[in-house]
């Protein structure tokens, strides 16, 4: 039995963070960074069946083209996903009641809609990425025993490459669902491995006040290589949500609509417009 301390319920038997029932989500499930951006997606619902917030997790759920999908704010970063992946699963698969796992478990299929900065000159600002790697920078997985779902042979040669300082943590490398990729890739997606850094500023190299560790490693990223794989992209969730994905059974992948180009220094005119389009297309792919 799981201890009230380490799974905790709020009063009405919903679990601490997120504020849920299992009832309450589906089993399509799409996650944002901004809790703004759910309604973007439901306001092309036919009906919501359920809303709730706390904090920066917003959920609503409901019916797009009569499939019942679940969308889902987690914030910003890698310590909001250990929140988020760990208390939907226990939605799916602990028995609130006993708390105790499940005998019978339940897969997720997760798909994130978030916005992310182009390392690359070709993956130009308004495009979009579909991580099929995501490569963790930030160690949050690190807590968890992840050598069974984590790619050893590609992490070493992302360490030997960019000179990486173990001080910092050691980087992993989570592969995205294949089922899902199937599902939602076209000519119009880029496709590449997605680094996931635990902050915006010096994990991104982004310098204002502060010197950082590592002024090359941006560039070192964008001429990275591996069995015909580049890093396409600098974002803060991919890599944890595919890990935990992995470790705990689900379906994961992460989509970016590019509003940013690092290496030509570039913003989009449109970011909104940009996202509004991966959202369409997203949910376009899902319904068929
Ligand atoms: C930083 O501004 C945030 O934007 C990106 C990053 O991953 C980080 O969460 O994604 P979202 O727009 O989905 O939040």
């Amino acid at each position: 039995m799981i201890q009230s301390s380490e799974l905790i319920l709020n009063p009405d038997g919903s679990v601490y963070h997120l504020n849920l029932k299992p009832e309450n989500i589906a089993h399509d499930i799409i996650f944002v960074g901004d809790q703004n951006r759910v309604e973007k997606i439901t306001k092309n619902f036919d009906l919501i069946e359920f809303s709730q917030q706390k904090r920066e997790f917003k959920t609503q759920t409901g019916l797009y083209k009569g499939k019942r999908i679940t969308v889902m704010s987690t914030g910003i970063g890698p310590d909001n996903i250990d929140i988020v992946m760990n208390e939907l699963d226990a939605l799916v698969n602990i028995d609130l009641e006993t708390r105790m796992p499940k005998e019978t478990l339940t897969s997720l299929n997760i798909i994130r809609i978030g916005t992310s900065g182009s390392l690359q000159d070709d993956i130009p600002v308004d495009s979009f990425v579909m991580s099929t790697f995501g490569l963790g920078l930030d160690n949050m997985l690190r807590s968890y025993l992840i050598d069974t779902v984590s790619n050893s042979e590609m992490e070493d040669a992302f360490i030997k490459h960019t000179n990486w300082d173990l001080r910092k943590g050691k980087p992993y490398v989570i592969s995205c669902s294949e089922k899902l990729e199937k599902i939602i890739e076209s000519d119009k997606m880029h496709k590449g491995i997605t680094a996931t850094a635990g902050g915006f500023y010096g994990p991104q190299g982004r310098v204002l006040r502060l010197n950082i560790q590592d002024e090359e490693l941006n560039s070192k990223m964008d001429n990275f290589e591996f069995e015909e794989n580049r890093i396409t992209n600098l974002e803060m969730e991919t890599g944890a949500i595919y890990g935990l994905g992995k470790l705990l059974g689900h379906e994961c992948l992460s989509l970016n609509a590019i509003i940013a180009n690092r290496a030509s220094g570039t913003f989009s005119e449109d970011p909104y417009k940009a996202v509004d389009e991966l959202i369409a297309y997203t949910l376009d792919k899902l319904s068929k």
